[in-house]
């Protein structure tokens, strides 16, 4: 017998759980210290603005809310990587790339407040609204994709998919679009070990999740999701390559769920507090603090003044927030069909007149 073909999956990391430097080749992104700076600041804003939101939906102020804790530094890493002109295709709560690329946290907000006006948010226009039917956003993302290269356009199309958005056959049909026609796609796995209840051990056989990419024809990339530099290195190198016309990636970016899955879920009720515990020592806000620290970069007084300052900034995107006046009931009929079919006629008169009666 002899080898048809061999594998590997490199795994990157270059600031372990303390903050602390494990190799010593410095990626460009870690020699720009006042940028690695303002990245940690985009993740400690996006901290406090992620603990207003479930506050503001435990009083009754939003729907629903899917927390990012935890995932700060992988999607902040991958908005910063980005260019203006590439296109994101998000799940649900990748808020620190979106933040980077000019979504406005009161979007957020007004999305989870059940109100449609927050997909038209700041950020670029050709980038993708939130997309919930999991792992659908791989295909529109493999779809620009198609478009740059057709177009020859020096763009990328970057997608973000969860570790049980990977099992689905969108992901898989995206990436072995990407892999035959070498397409400019970045297909980031978040892996937070959790699809709500289901553990990443249940999802798979596979060793990695990086390693899907390789039956794809992929170049695959396993990183330490919660090191920023890392995770920001990794992306660079994807995003390079793909625009050069090298085609596309998978990169798994190896993190956790610190929250519950959204608002409606209990955690504690399907995971061991231990293994949440252990999950907090390795958080990357600690890490990228306690680097920053070690560099003299960062002091303990700015960040609490930072802090602050992001409370403040959070508190003004809230009341912008519950400052929007609602759409009137109507709306939710009036903009999806050109001519409403008879029995969404009778529904939308029905509203009406139940809106008449409470008010
Ligand atoms: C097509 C589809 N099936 C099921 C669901 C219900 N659902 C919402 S989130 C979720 C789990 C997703 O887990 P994962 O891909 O790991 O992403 P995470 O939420 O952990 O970031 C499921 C099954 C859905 N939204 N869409
Ligand atoms: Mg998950």
């Amino acid at each position: 017998m002899s080898i048809a073909a061999t594998f590997e999956i490199e795994f990157l990391q270059y600031l372990d759980a303390d903050g602390k430097l494990v190799r010593d080749d410095l990626p460009a992104i870690a020699r720009d210290i006042r940028q690695l700076v303002e990245l940690y600041k985009e993740m400690l804003f996006v901290r406090v603005f992620d603990a207003k939101a479930v506050a503001l939906q435990r009083t009754g102020k939003l729907g629903t809310y899917a927390s990012c804790l935890g995932h700060e530094a992988a999607h902040v890493a991958i908005g910063s990587a980005m260019q203006e002109d590439d296109v994101f295709a998000p799940m649900y709560r990748e808020y620190g790339a979106q933040f980077h690329r000019g979504v406005k946290p009161r979007e957020v907000l007004l999305y989870w407040g059940g109100d449609e006006r927050g997909s038209d948010f700041s950020g670029p226009a050709h980038d993708f609204a939130w997309c919930v039917p999991i792992a659908t956003q791989c295909l529109h993302a493999a779809g620009s994709a198609l478009a740059f290269k057709v177009r020859k356009e020096p763009r990328v199309a970057v997608t973000v998919v969860g570790d049980g958005g990977s099992s689905k056959g969108d992901f898989y049909g995206a990436i072995n679009v990407a892999g035959a026609m070498q397409l400019p796609l970045v297909a980031v796995i978040v892996n937070n070990q959790w699809a709500i209840s289901v553990p990443r051990t249940m999802q798979t056989g596979a060793k990695t999740l990086a390693q899907k990419g390789i039956a794809a024809g992929l170049e695959c990339l396993q990183v330490d999701g919660n090191d920023l530099i890392a995770m920001r290195a990794a992306m660079d190198h994807a995003i390079k390559r793909a625009r050069h016309g090298h085609g596309g990636m998978v990169i798994e970016a190896v993190t956790y769920r610190l929250s519950d899955h959204t608002t409606a879920d209990d955690a504690r009720r399907y995971r061991p507090d231990d293994e949440v515990k252990a999950a907090w020592a390795r958080e990357p806000l600690k890490r990228m603090k306690a680097y920053l620290m070690s560099l003299n970069a960062w002091t303990e007084k700015e960040d609490e003044d930072w802090k602050a300052e992001c409370a403040t900034r959070v508190d003004a995107e809230v009341n912008a927030y519950l400052e929007t006046k609602s759409q009137p009931t109507a709306a939710m009929f009036d903009y999806t069909w050109g001519e409403l079919p008879a029995d969404l006629v009778a529904q939308r008169a029905e509203a009406l007149a139940a809106d008449k009666a409470a008010h």
